[in-house]
């Protein structure tokens, strides 16, 4: 391997200079790829006819608009966003033009970029019906990953990534329900302390009103231990979170699959992305991932290293591109590719902006013009450690984008892990993954029994 290698296109899209590292997840070590096996993909064409006009979303055909060039200054979308959407509170990248225009660097002559057997269909997606060319055409990459991805870790049980993960909120309860019930006859007070605690880890009234009771239940004026107290509370939570622990299924008919990741800022979902990409290859699946996060070059960054890591490709166009013009060519690639699944990552957005709520919409309209049914599952991202606030972002982003089903990330960060119990009484929505810490196995598929015992700190049972 050179240890000077050079960037490829898309590396100097970047700024990316020979020799600079790329940035990685934090919990492992990117495995240095093979320059051969990740030379970024030559761009097919600049897309400058028949092409949907993402930008606008008119459905007329409009004529066929000029060519578009690398340098096109028209590469900004419009944005209503908060700062740190936009990236103007941020420093800017290394060598990244801050105003996500593709940088007109002096060339230093380069090796010719390797083409990619996937990109060649693209330029053939021209015979979509023409609407108008986006502005921001900038050229479409395809990153290959290399031919022997990283060797998954050894791998912790489960159940001791799930106990561990969840220890907070366990312990939280755990301690408050052994101070309550040791050697304590029960009474409305001890009732209501324990609902507080309840309460405390986000359970919700409803919910923790409804456990302290079960364990009143017959039982006033009498002494219960601990454990009989914890096993109550396993089975009122498993009962609440049985109805929604749904897996998600993947429709091999639908080829490919296509799931939109959202929710807000740092949810989780790029890193969602990553995990669940190493989880469906693993059971044999093909996956494609695109970098439909366009505000940021280090988004765009982050998928690249996970794709890199679990063997996907990536589709990403320069920082600044339309995230719904995105979102189409990458599923057009996906099908051309024969791919299984196609996960599809979006910035981050506050479920209270309208103009952002809109850009998701758009996505969905945008990839509906390639697949009518798609996409097949949209994923909201919540983190566990937002509290209540996840109510609200249900309710905003499932009206805006038509939520699927929820991944619950960052359970181990909280003592608040309640939370899911108070989703599932609200809304009823499928719970399909469970997040417990930043490694790539610490996402599983969410068993309403498993979570019950181990928030109620017993053991597997
Ligand atoms: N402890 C813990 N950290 C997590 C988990 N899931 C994600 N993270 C971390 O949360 C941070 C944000 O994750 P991202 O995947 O970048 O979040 P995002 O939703 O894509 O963020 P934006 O793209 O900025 O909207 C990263 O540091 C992740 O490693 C989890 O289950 N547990
Ligand atoms: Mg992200």
């Amino acid at each position: 391997m050179s240890e000077t290698k050079q960037p490829g296109w898309f590396g100097r899209l970047f700024g990316r200079k020979a020799e600079t590292p790329a940035e990685t997840p934090s919990e492992a070590p990117v495995q240095s790829p093979d320059p051969a096996e990740t030379m970024p993909t030559e761009p097919t064409g600049t897309l400058s006819e028949g092409v949907p006009d993402f930008a606008t979303g008119a459905d007329e055909v409009l004529p066929a608009p000029p060519t578009v060039t690398e340098s096109s200054p028209e590469t900004e979308p419009e944005r209503d966003l908060p700062d740190e959407l936009t990236g103007a509170d941020l420093e800017p990248v290394e060598g990244v033009d801050p105003e996500g225009a593709v940088p007109a660097a002096p060339e230093p002559p380069e090796p010719e970029p390797v083409a990619s057997e996937q990109a060649e269909p693209l330029a053939e997606a021209e015979a979509e019906p023409v609407e108008e060319v986006s502005a921001e055409a900038a050229p479409l990459v395809i990153f290959q990953p290399p031919a022997e991805p990283e060797a998954p870790a050894e791998r912790r049980g489960w159940w001791s990534r799930l106990t561990g993960g969840l220890k907070r909120t366990s312990s939280a309860l755990s301690d408050r329900v052994t101070g309550l019930f040791t050697k304590r006859k029960l009474d409305a007070d001890t009732l209501e302390e324990l609902e507080d605690a309840l309460i405390q880890a986000d359970f919700g009234v409803e919910t923790a009103t409804r456990i302290s009771e079960a364990v009143g239940k017959g039982r006033y004026e009498k002494g219960i231990a601990p454990d009989e107290v914890r096993a109550i509370l396993a089975a009122e939570v498993e009962r609440a979170l049985d109805p929604v622990a749904q897996p998600l299924v993947i429709d091999t008919t639908k080829k490919p699959f296509v799931i939109l990741m959202i929710g807000v800022n740092g949810a989780g979902k790029t890193t969602t992305i990553g995990k669940l990409t190493q989880k469906f290859r693993s059971q044999g699946h093909s996956v494609m991932l695109a970098a439909g996060d366009t505000f940021r070059a280090a988004a765009i960054e982050q998928l690249r290293v996970w794709g890199e890591r679990t063997g996907a490709p990536v589709v990403a166009r320069a920082q600044g591109s339309d995230a719904a013009g995105l979102a189409y060519d990458a599923l057009q690639a996906a099908r051309d590719a024969g791919t299984d699944i196609l996960m599809i990552d979006t910035a981050g957005r506050l479920q209270n902006k309208a103009g952002l709520m809109a850009e998701l919409e758009k996505v969905v309209r945008v990839i509906r013009k390639v697949d009518e049914a798609a996409p097949h599952a949209v994923l909201l991202v919540l983190d566990a450690t937002v509290g209540q606030n996840a109510l609200s972002q249900v309710e905003l982003f499932q009206k805006t984008a038509g939520v699927t089903g929820l991944v619950m990330t960052k359970l181990d960060g909280t003592a608040r892990g309640g939370i899911l119990v108070a989703l599932a009484a609200k809304f009823g929505l499928p719970v399909h993954f469970i997040g417990v810490g930043e490694g790539v196995d610490d996402l599983e598929p969410f068993a309403a029994r498993d979570f019950a015992r181990a928030i109620a700190g017993l053991d597997k049972g």
